[in-house]
């Protein structure tokens, strides 16, 4: 029996491995499955970690992230496409032409600098790289306010300075980005910040008092899930928070450290 191509959307995700699940690759697939996307992968660096840190990372090698983009796209270009952690400056230069020599669709960049335990997920030169050559590719770049920080020299305290960041980030050549306001005024309301070169869009939410750990890998690929289904970006990244929101109130302990999210039950509650 012949077996037909699917119409369902693909979503790529360019990412690290974490082997506890809560983050990285492996979160990104659980989010692509909750929301029914198909789910293709390439691992950028293999990091050994738990719930608790970070103990070992090893990048893979540029040439093999390159083969691993090159080898799916070729049969099947995704519909959209998440980046995460990229380890160092060979690996961000290998994804940029990976992307840009088959013409894929602009990403989704989550710029991951340094995990939430303290261990650097993207090296210094790699920053300079990630400027360069990503951010101007950019469909959408999310940071965190230190992302922001360290990406645009920015010290980022108040609303204000959300918006100066926002649109250096424009000048540097994204098409949009989202700030994420989470690190900001620890016992008022979140604030995610939405701008495309255009109308600045502030997107407020009671915050969740859950300091889960890959929170920013669902958000960006939840947005990307939205994105591959059709979704324009404003509602792409309304929904994506909903679903972060959703699937950190049903989070978990899986060990001693933080707790994680769950994936399939924030699917299952809001698809
Ligand atoms: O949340 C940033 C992040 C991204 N990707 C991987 C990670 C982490 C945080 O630990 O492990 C693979």
């Amino acid at each position: 029996m012949r077996t037909k191509q699917s119409m369902r959307p693909v979503a790529l995700t360019i990412a690290g491995s974490d082997p506890g699940g809560g983050a990285g690759i492996q979160a990104d697939l659980k989010t692509f499955a909750a929301l029914e996307v198909y789910g293709f992968s390439a691992i950028t660096s293999v990091i050994a970690q738990n719930s608790s840190k970070v103990l070992r990372v090893a990048p893979v090698a540029p040439s093999m992230v390159a083969a691993q983009i090159e080898a799916i796209a070729r049969e099947r270009k995704p519909d959209a496409i998440k980046i995460g952690a990229l380890a160092n400056p060979a690996i961000v230069k290998a994804v940029a032409t990976s992307i840009v020599e088959p013409k894929l669709v602009a990403p989704v960049l989550d710029p991951v600098l340094i995990s939430s335990s303290g261990t650097r997920l993207l090296s210094k030169a790699g920053e300079k790289a990630l400027v360069e050559a990503i951010i101007p590719r950019a469909r959408l770049v999310t940071p965190n306010i230190p992302e922001a920080q360290m990406l645009t020299g920015i010290e980022v305290t108040s609303e204000a300075d959300m918006r100066e960041a926002a649109l250096r980030f424009i000048r540097m050549g994204a098409r949009a980005v989202v700030i994420k306001g989470g690190h900001l005024g620890k016992d008022s309301d979140a604030i995610d910040l939405l701008y495309d070169g255009r109308a600045f869009i502030a997107m407020k939410a009671h915050r969740v008092a859950i300091d889960a750990h890959g929170t920013g890998c669902a958000f960006s690929a939840a947005i990307a899930a939205y994105l591959a289904r059709g979704s324009d970006l404003e509602s792409a990244v309304r929904k994506a928070k909903r679903f972060v929101t959703t699937a950190l109130l049903a989070s978990c302990h899986f060990g001693m450290g933080r707790p994680l999210l769950d994936h399939l039950a924030a699917g299952r509650k809001i698809g």
